[in-house]
């Protein structure tokens, strides 16, 4: 597949230039639009439960691991997937999944790096990289509905954003649904102001390196019987592979020597 073979220019793109790609075509537009109207129904019913995440214009929606087939395969993505282990090393687990909805006339998200850098000390070590992060365009991202805006090369300063340098040099993604924008997770960046009358849907994916904490916790909404179907990568992600007693009881995948 061409996209496997362009894997070391995308790294590259990613760790030494801008500090992101733009990805498109990763599914098809339909599959992008099952995901936002699965996305705005089960908002409208959390809404109603109470468990929806709501900060001002702005929703949260968690656990989507557990909230349809088509999330298991968008975190499971094998194009997206072989980038990041290819950055990161292959025993990457997930950091989180979660939706994001930006309503009409939403404020910005707010300028920052992601988990766990905003969980540290700035400033940061660059090496070893400790997250990437997936934003899907489950709908075209424009220059009126809130597209992400993002400052090229800034992960190469490693350090928290300065929101006056940001502001000067920020650029705005847009795409088509159905891409993904991969990132840094040292790259400062915020969302913009959703100026239609649709609410802006997103998908965020947090990928670390096995030995950082996650950000979410997998367990909230758990379902025991997704996660017996659920293939052995989805299983690796979320760290929940049964271990017979002949196997070792660690979590971590030694990295003793070269
Ligand atoms: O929804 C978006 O466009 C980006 C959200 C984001 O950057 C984040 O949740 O870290």
């Amino acid at each position: 597949m061409q996209f496997f073979s362009d894997i070391p220019s995308l790294v590259k793109e990613i760790v030494e230039e801008k500090g992101y790609v733009v990805l498109p075509n990763l599914i098809t537009p339909e599959e992008a639009k099952i995901a936002r109207e699965r996305l705005l129904q089960l908002a409208n019913q959390e809404r109603q439960t109470g468990e929806l995440v709501i900060q001002g214009a702005k929703e949260r929606l968690y656990g989507l691991i557990y909230k349809g087939k088509i999330f298991r395969q968008l975190v499971q993505h094998p194009q997206i997937l072989a980038l990041i282990q290819a950055i990161l090393g292959e025993d990457i687990i997930l950091g989180g999944f979660s939706a994001h909805i930006l309503h009409p006339q939403g404020e910005r998200m707010g300028i920052h790096v992601d988990y766990p850098y905003w969980a540290m000390t700035s400033p940061y070590a660059p090496y070893p990289i400790l997250e990437i992060q997936v934003i899907w365009l489950v709908e075209d991202f424009t220059e009126e509905n809130g597209a992400p805006l993002f400052v090229p090369s800034s992960h190469k300063l490693a350090t928290k954003p300065n929101l006056q340098q940001f502001e000067q040099t920020a650029q705005k993604i847009t795409g088509k649904a159905g891409s993904a924008i991969i990132s840094h997770g040292l790259c400062w960046h915020d969302t913009s102001v959703n100026l239609t009358d649709n609410p802006r849907v997103s998908i965020l994916g947090n990928y670390t390196p096995q030995y950082i904490h996650p950000l979410e916790n997998h367990s909230f909404a758990y379902q025991a019987e997704v996660l017996e179907q659920a293939t052995p990568q989805l299983k690796h992600l979320l760290r929940h592979s049964w271990r017979s007693s002949q196997e070792q009881i660690f979590d971590m995948d030694f990295k003793m020597s070269e």
